[in-house]
């Protein structure tokens, strides 16, 4: 079933109807604008919890509840395995991923294996508060350095990867640390592996609160930090 599709999108996503409301169409006229096949999946709760499913049949899109449970992680995964494109593209629903910049990432899908909007990179910025800032950042250096990743951004979500490479990991994590899973288990595989990282400007998510809990996200990176170091 792979690779019948140039491009795939896969919005994670969690009470987001408003959101998506207006990103699902910005998105397709910028896929559109790129000229070659796509298809968008967003991937909603085990059960769903508000009318994102009607706003997806509006606009045209895949729809689809997450499998196995009901993490951002099941998310990621149930996303990996329905989407058949030879790249891969995950942004968040919320208004934080600009839609517009999805053409900065793609002009390097040729010559990379994972592109990454980086908000560390000189160029890069965020409009999130300072203690998130901070705690963002400590992630990030703590884990390229006991990771070995060699970039600057570890945890933003919106990337672009060569989808063979996604569909061939096994992948555990159940929190938002699968992010870094992801790129640890394919630079464990490949320590070649190319990484590109683009300058990218995060925005203040749209409308709703994030439903990410600090504390736990803190304590989970930790875990996973020792897990996937020290892991088979
Ligand atoms: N918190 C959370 N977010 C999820 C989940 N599944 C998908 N998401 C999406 O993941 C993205 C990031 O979550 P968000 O709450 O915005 O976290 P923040 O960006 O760190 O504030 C959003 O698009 C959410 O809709 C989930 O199970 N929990
Ligand atoms: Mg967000």
């Amino acid at each position: 079933m792979s690779n019948h599709i140039k491009v795939a999108v896969i919005i994670p996503s969690y009470l987001e109807e408003e959101n998506l409301r207006i990103i699902i169409p910005r998105l397709k006229n910028e896929m559109q604008k790129l000229g070659n096949d796509y298809e968008i999946l967003v991937i909603d709760a085990m059960h769903a919890m508000d009318y994102t499913e009607d706003v997806c049949k509006n606009n045209n899109v895949t729809y689809l509840n997450r499998t196995n449970g009901n993490n951002y992680g099941d998310a990621v995964r149930t996303g990996i395995m329905n989407a058949r494109g030879k790249y891969i593209i995950f942004m968040d629903a919320d208004g934080s991923h600009s839609p517009e910049f999805i053409n900065k990432l793609y002009q390097y899908k040729d010559d990379y294996d994972v592109v990454i909007a980086s908000r560390y990179i000189e160029g890069g910025a965020t409009d999130n508060n300072r203690i998130l800032i901070l705690m963002s950042w400590v992630v990030n250096i703590v884990y390229s350095i006991v990771l070995n990743l060699r970039c600057k951004d570890v945890s933003n979500s919106f990337k672009l990867y060569r989808g063979d490479l996604l569909r061939n990991l096994n992948l555990y994590c159940n929190n938002f640390d699968i992010v870094e899973e992801i790129l640890f288990k394919l630079k464990k595989i490949n320590n070649n592996l190319k990484i590109k990282e683009v300058p990218f400007s995060f925005k203040k998510r749209m409308f709703g609160e994030t439903k990410r809990n600090l504390f736990l996200f803190m304590v989970s990176y930790i875990f996973t930090l020792i897990k996937l170091r020290f892991g088979k």
